[in-house]
């Protein structure tokens, strides 16, 4: 049984404790392989190595260079994507489909994106009158953080991983990154990417483990980090952020959401139920984006019920190379229970169950697999557990309103505060609605659409911070101004 190693200076290498977890693939609940979990020694050591190789070629590298071996790193992910592909696909069980249209895709593009803006980001100049006539100049000048330690999640771990570790390392960083222990493989794989690109030693570090007692927690500990990114639960991000506040390092923290979707009348009803469908189910609801809590006005209430529940009822779940699934299972046996048990709460606080709810019969082959069904309710109270706290499974529940601002209030009546989707084909309804909910993105007609350039992040305990852009180098960077007296 192969063992899934640690990367650390440029090397795959056991943990120092000789201890390994599974790694479990959850169509089938079969053992992919074993992962060898870092120790506080061994994470010590990748945060040796980053340090090290900020001093050494990496830190003295021309910005042109850099960026070429950026692109050099996207071509090599390529070239290789199927590895890519079947590594993601085995970790998750999401459909092929899905993993070959976006996950992948975007590990590459997250890289060859902040390859160009890092050229292209002008920085400030202001000149200054001084007493005795001179004047001087101030220009600004941004300089990489340092050591980053990265921690990620297992609903999209290669497009979530890269997403940090691209603009980092386009900034001169270096990274070490804590994978989910979920999703070990392809934070794995990039360790022999960038081996084979030529990126130096010590600059892309890879430690596995859990995270309290584990890597997690040693690496947001460890005083040789000097800044923090990590994408996961809200509960979690409170305890890296208070980890953080000693040494005072910066956090950039994407969390969870509870997120809303508006659906107005004057919609065009076929695009919504797709963009509502996709936005509830895709990723089996594993999308920190999705949406779990529907706004219908009530006219087309009916319909839209009738329309979602045919949509929800024609995925196919199977086995991820079959050509026509397109859901895969939940991640893990844990998460399905979890699930469950929003299911059965649903019921209990008296929800109508419009399709869903339960396990679904699988063929026997994939039968130990933590699969779940797509499902929607009706009738819950807005105070529900199920209508508050964020399941991240493949489900939604569906409230009719009757006006514009009622919709705003109920979007906005949750902690959280990352996205919301909203149809409708009424511009001046789309512009209104958008600057009023409370969120970090609002699509309108549209969900998912993303533009790298562009601010990612929540609001209230969806995070702190944006990433993306200039964005990604504000929290990469530091900003040094230097004052020039002529
Ligand atoms: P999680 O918070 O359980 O775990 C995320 C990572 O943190 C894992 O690598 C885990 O090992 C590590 N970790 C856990 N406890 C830690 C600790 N005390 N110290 C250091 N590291 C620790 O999240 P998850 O279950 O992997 O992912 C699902 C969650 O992520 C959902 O809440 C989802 O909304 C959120 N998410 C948010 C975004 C976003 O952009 N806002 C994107 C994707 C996922
Ligand atoms: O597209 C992205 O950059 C991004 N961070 C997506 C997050 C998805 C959450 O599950």
């Amino acid at each position: 049984m192969k063992t899934l190693e640690n990367f650390i200076n440029g090397e795959f290498v056991l943990g120092s404790n000789k201890q390994s977890f599974d790694n479990i693939n959850p169509i089938n609940g079969s053992l992919i392989c074993k992962v060898s979990e870092a120790s506080e020694r061994d994470v010590d050591l990748a945060v040796s190595a980053a340090r090290s190789a900020l001093a050494g070629p990496w830190g003295k590298m021309k910005l042109a260079e850099r960026s070429q071996m950026l692109y050099a790193v996207a071509a090599e992910i390529k070239r290789r994507f199927d590895e890519f592909l079947d590594a993601e696909v085995a970790d998750t069980g999401k459909p092929v489909s899905l993993a070959s249209h976006i996950d992948i895709p975007r590990g590459a593009a997250n890289f060859e994106i902040f390859a160009d803006i890092v050229k292209n980001v002008p920085g400030e100049y202001f000149e200054m009158p001084t007493p005795d006539g001179t004047g001087a100049i101030n220009y600004s000048i941004r300089v990489p953080k340092g050591v980053i330690g990265v921690i990620c999640p297992w609903n999209l771990p290669l497009l979530l991983m890269t997403w940090k570790v691209g603009p980092a390392l386009a900034c001169g960083n270096t990274v070490i990154v804590k994978p989910s222990e979920e999703t070990p493989s392809t934070a794995t794989l990039l360790g022999e990417v960038m081996n084979a690109v030529g990126v130096p030693k010590g600059v892309y570090n890879v430690i596995h483990g859990f995270g309290p007692g584990s890597a997690g927690e040693f690496l947001t500990k460890h005083p040789g980090v000097d800044a923090i990114t990590f994408t996961g639960e809200t509960g979690t991000g409170e305890a890296i952020m208070a980890n953080a506040s000693k040494g005072v390092r910066p956090v950039s923290l994407e969390l969870g959401g509870k997120n809303a979707g508006l659906v107005f009348a004057d919609c065009d009803i076929d695009a919504a139920i797709d963009g509502i469908g996709r936005a509830a189910f895709a990723n089996c609801g594993q999308v920190c984006l999705g949406t779990e809590r529907v706004y219908v006005e009530r006219t087309i209430f009916d319909e839209f019920v009738g329309k979602l529940k045919s949509y929800a009822e024609n995925l196919k779940l199977g086995a991820p190379q079959d050509k026509s699934t397109n859901l895969g299972p939940l991640i893990s046996k844990e998460h399905q229970q979890k699930v469950l048990r929003y299911y059965e709460k649903a019921r209990e606080d008296g929800a109508a169950v419009i399709t869903g709810g339960g396990i679904p019969q699988m063929p026997e082959e994939l039968s130990k697999g933590s699969w779940i069904q797509p499902t929607i309710w009706t009738g819950l109270a807005e105070k529900s557990a199920v209508m508050s706290e964020e399941i991240f499974g493949p489900c939604a529940h569906l409230t009719p309103f009757d006006e514009e601002d009622e919709a705003i209030r109920l979007a906005n009546d949750t902690p959280y505060g990352l996205a919301t989707t909203l149809w409708t084909t009424n511009l001046s309804r789309a512009h209104r609605v958008a600057s009023q909910i409370d969120v970090g993105i609002c699509w309108i007609n549209s969900w998912f659409l993303r533009d790298l350039r562009t601010a990612f992040g929540g609001m209230k305990n969806s995070g702190i911070g944006r990433e993306g852009g200039v964005h990604s180098l504000e929290f990469y960077t530091e900003l040094r101004n230097v004052c020039v007296k002529l």
